[in-house]
């Protein structure tokens, strides 16, 4: 476990570059395993580039375009177990489909409609959390939760290098680190916060550091590197399972897409560091490990390709099947029990929509 202490900045990476950097292997990841991974991280890649599509045929809204940080969010979540908990972000909001939530849910969430809304007990996948930071305490607070039970569940909370500067953050780590709640803190560093860049974001050399201060672990890794994503969350998992507490891992990668769809960044990004990112992404940089082990042929990469292309096209037409939904929808999942003023305000409601 890479303790990050002051001066150590050297990100850690499995992949090489196929030239002068070798490639490394994991440990206990099976060929299938590969292939597994290959399959998440092309499903999110074309969940992202067709819900850009989406968004400008006028399908979905607003969207948080995630292009180019599917190696953070593959390569963690396949270090978890089905009985592990995500607390994502707008960022991370097709996470969800890694354990099975399906693309029309996830797409009806982008629609506004209340289709979107799953149960999370149903998929231990919490609610995607778009105020900053404030998920790191609901996750500290389950995986506490989960400890005093004594259930052996880990959480882990996706944010990113923005969130850092938050108070939730600091509320959460802090108390998961002196409670030793089983949480892994996986801090996406895109180098932004809209147009916020983490040199205006943050005086600290690495957000890794910040870690130091709360008493726990940290580490460092290249977010386009699925495997060290991977590699560094499984220690992480491994070490909240043994009842250690929370670890805080910076996956380093930079935004090359806007912030969202509704963001022009042209007015304040580097065209140049765009297009070094660009050239440099995680699929393909993956797909190549693969052909380098022999383990990726074209067929395969096309098979796995057509299915995710198939389910997104399956998901929009299911999203834009669900009927107009009723308002009284608005009330529920509200309270367990609802006030009494709920029907009386339904009915004022209904009259004023007519
Ligand atoms: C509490 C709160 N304050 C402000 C915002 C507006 N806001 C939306 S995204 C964002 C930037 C967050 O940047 P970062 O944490 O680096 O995550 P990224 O979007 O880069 O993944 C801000 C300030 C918000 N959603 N919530
Ligand atoms: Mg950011």
């Amino acid at each position: 476990m890479a303790q990050v202490l002051p001066g150590e900045r050297e990100l850690r990476r499995v992949i090489g570059d196929g030239d002068g950097t070798p490639d490394r292997e994991l440990e206990g990841l099976h060929e299938s395993d590969l292939l597994e991974l290959y399959r998440s991280l092309v499903l999110l890649r074309t969940y992202d580039e067709r819900s850009l599509v989406y968004h400008r045929q006028g399908r979905i809204g607003t969207y948080a375009i995630f292009w180019g940080h599917e190696a953070i969010q593959a390569g963690s979540a396949y270090a978890l177990a089905e009985r592990d908990w995500i607390f994502p972000s707008y960022r991370e909001s097709a996470i969800g489909l890694l354990r099975g939530i399906p693309a029309a849910t996830i797409l009806s969430w982008w629609r506004g409609h209340p289709a979107g809304w799953w149960n999370p007990a149903d998929y231990n996948v919490a609610s995607i959390c778009v105020p900053i930071g404030t998920h790191v305490p609901h996750a500290a607070g389950l995986a506490w939760g989960k400890r005093l039970k004594g259930e052996d569940a880990v959480a882990i909370a996706y944010f990113g290098d923005g969130a850092t500067s938050e108070g939730a953050f600091h509320e959460g780590a802090n108390l998961a680190a002196v409670m030793k709640a089983p949480l892994v803190l996986l801090c996406n560093n895109n180098q932004w916060a809209i147009s916020t860049p983490l040199s205006a974001q943050t005086a600290a050399e690495a957000l890794a550091d910040k870690a130091v201060g709360y008493g726990m672990p940290g580490s460092r890794v290249d977010g386009g590197d699925v495997l060290a994503v991977y590699e560094a969350t499984r220690e992480a998992v491994e070490r909240a399972r043994a009842g250690e507490g929370p670890t805080f891992v910076e996956a380093v990668t930079y935004r090359v897409a806007p912030h969202a769809t509704a963001d022009d960044p042209s007015a304040y990004i580097d065209p140049e560091r765009v297009e070094e990112g660009r050239r440099n992404e995680c699929v393909g940089r993956y797909e190549g490990y693969l052909r380098r082990l022999g383990v990726l042929s074209n067929d395969v990469a096309k098979a796995v390709k057509d299915e995710a292309l198939e389910l997104m096209r399956a998901g929009i037409a299911v999203a834009e099947a669900a009927p107009e939904p009723d308002v009284s929808l608005l009330f529920d999942h509200a309270f367990a029990d609802p006030p009494a003023s709920f029907g009386s305000d339904l009915a004022e409601l209904r009259r004023i929509l007519g």
